[in-house]
């Protein structure tokens, strides 16, 4: 598929992988059955989110394979000291600007979704890793019935030339933890490429700073009965910069966020009555 794919792609349906991110085959359900197909196509504006940190070197790349018929890009710039904000509007001048509150990825996430219009938020990193032709294919997700389609490197068709062995081991052992306490069947538990309908965005009330905001709302998702699909996602290198995550501080937020929300009584989806 070439670069600037269109999101309102109806060939984009669910078949074996061929190696083209937009030909993938998505998961079943792995949570929830609350989805529903929504909007008809004409109905959908797509709001994409990136979260950005000096990464002035690396938003041109993201910019440029945005699908061409999105709605609005918003870009949630942690106050970089690098030229990010001026490069982003220079090369593509619709970019809204949004200014994080405070530090972190969560809170960057946070404020994207507030100040998305459309109805289809995708959220995806600013550093090269995650490839906007795939949009296209969690738009699809969504469309097809899904409340909230989440990228998983780690399902068939899925890859990563990214990650380290340290940081796939934690990935492992904490995505199982979160299957083990949550019924869930993830394959991937901390990726930062998913796409949500923005009526659920309130449901999920991402209330965390850092790292951890996927796990967040890999588990708010779930534990509120949405119909979460995982959607295959090829990760490439950061194009260049340094990483923000550190495996060992990050690690433990995580978990940390794991043991929270499971002692949490929020969001628990109700079972449902035996009397009338
Ligand atoms: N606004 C904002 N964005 C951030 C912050 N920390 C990280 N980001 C962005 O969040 C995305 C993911 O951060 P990365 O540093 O790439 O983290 P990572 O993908 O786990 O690490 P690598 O695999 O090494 O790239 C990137 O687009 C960052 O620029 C922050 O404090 N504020
Ligand atoms: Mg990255």
């Amino acid at each position: 598929m070439g670069a600037n794919a269109s999101i309102r792609d109806r060939s984009l349906v669910v078949g074996e992988y061929t190696g083209d991110p937009c030909e993938a085959a998505t998961s079943p359900l792995v949570r929830g059955g609350g989805g529903h197909a929504g909007p008809g196509a004409a109905d959908v504006r797509v709001s994409v989110v990136v979260p950005t940190l000096d990464e002035a070197d690396n938003i041109p790349h993201v910019l440029a394979r945005l699908p061409e018929d999105l709605d609005e890009v918003i870009l949630v710039d942690g106050h970089s000291v690098d030229d990010t904000v001026a490069i982003a509007i220079a090369i593509r001048p619709s970019v809204r600007v949004v200014m994080a509150p405070r530090r972190g990825k969560g809170a960057a996430i946070a404020a994207g979704f507030a100040a998305a219009r459309g109805t289809i938020i995708v959220m995806i990193d600013a550093d090269g890793s995650n490839d906007p032709a795939e949009i296209p294919l969690f738009v699809a997700a969504l469309m097809a019935g899904a409340d909230f389609a989440k990228g998983s490197r780690f399902m068939p068709g899925g890859r990563s030339a990214d990650i380290t062995l340290v940081r796939r081991l934690g990935n492992t052992a904490l995505n199982r933890a979160v299957n083990g306490l949550f019924g869930t069947t993830y394959t991937d538990l901390c990726y930062g490429f998913n796409a949500i309908w923005a009526r659920h965005v309130a449901t999920l009330d991402v209330n965390c700073d850092g790292f951890e905001v996927e796990t967040l709302m890999n588990i708010r998702a779930a534990r509120a009965g949405l119909a979460v699909v995982e959607v295959p996602s090829f990760e490439h290198e950061r194009l260049s910069g340094a990483s923000k995550l550190s495996a060992w501080r990050d690690g433990r937020r995580v978990l940390r966020t794991i043991v929270r929300e499971r002692f949490s009584t929020r969001g628990v989806q109700a079972r449902p009555s035996l009397t009338a």
